[in-house]
């Protein structure tokens, strides 16, 4: 299996990652190759794409990467592609820590809005790119409406706030594999393989004008 660079370092999408892919590529690590530069993007599409042509540039692997977050309707899509620093400066301490800041925060922000306008979806850009330039991209999407409270201790981030349409629970209170099968980042992923597994098997086609002149023929 060809080795693939999974260029997070959020353990909570290692895990879900390993599970998503497995049996297609080999996934390793970032694991202090590099320090990954910060996201300026201005959508999770751009961002997961940098990542993934970031890891190519210090590696010269071919990667993956995603960029994903919380879209939350009664503000406008925010925080969007800021989820993971939502609370700023003052998420400080352990990834878990910074969770629960970011957390906090976002349900001060909606006290006042009322259960009909607590929608809000979870949102996947999945990107891959090769040594060679070549690079794709596509989106997945897991709609919901936000509790109240945090409920669950499964997953990361905003998953103890977030029940998918139709289900009672929350992301958190899902069994792994469950999440997978409902999830953005599931959704993205599995669209995604089916684009890196031939590019990964064909070498790159030379873009027009970029092939060599026909030679004459020797005398
Ligand atoms: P990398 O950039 O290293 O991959 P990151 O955590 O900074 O790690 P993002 O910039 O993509 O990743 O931000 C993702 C944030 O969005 C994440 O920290 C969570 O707050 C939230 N998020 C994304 N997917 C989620 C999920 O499945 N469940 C809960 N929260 C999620």
């Amino acid at each position: 299996m060809t080795e693939v660079v999974l260029a997070t370092t959020n353990r909570g999408k290692v895990a879900e990652l390993q599970r998503i892919l497995a049996g297609t590529v080999e996934l390793v690590g970032i694991d202090g190759a590099y320090e990954p530069g910060p996201e300026t993007g201005a959508s999770f599409a751009d961002n997961a794409l940098a990542k993934a042509r970031e890891a190519v540039r210090h590696t010269g692997l071919p990667a993956v990467a995603d960029d994903s977050g919380l879209a939350v309707d009664a503000l406008s899509g925010m925080p969007g592609i800021l989820s993971a620093r939502w609370a700023g400066r003052h998420a400080v301490g352990s990834p878990a820590d910074r969770d629960r800041a970011n957390l906090e925060l976002l349900l001060d922000q909606l006290a006042d809005v009322p259960d009909e306008r607590r929608g809000a979806a979870f949102v996947c850009a999945a990107a891959y790119a090769l040594p060679d330039g070549r690079s794709a991209v596509v989106l997945g999407e897991l709609r919901g409406t936000l509790l109240r409270q945090p409920q669950g201790t499964g997953g990361f981030g905003y998953d103890p706030v977030l029940v998918p349409a139709g289900l009672t629970v929350t992301t958190a209170e899902l069994a792994p594999a469950d999440k997978d099968a409902i999830s953005h980042r599931g959704k993205a992923f599995r669209q995604l393989a089916p684009l890196l597994l031939p590019a990964l098997a064909s070498p790159a086609v030379p873009a027009t004008g970029s092939t060599a002149p026909p030679r004459r023929p020797s005398r």
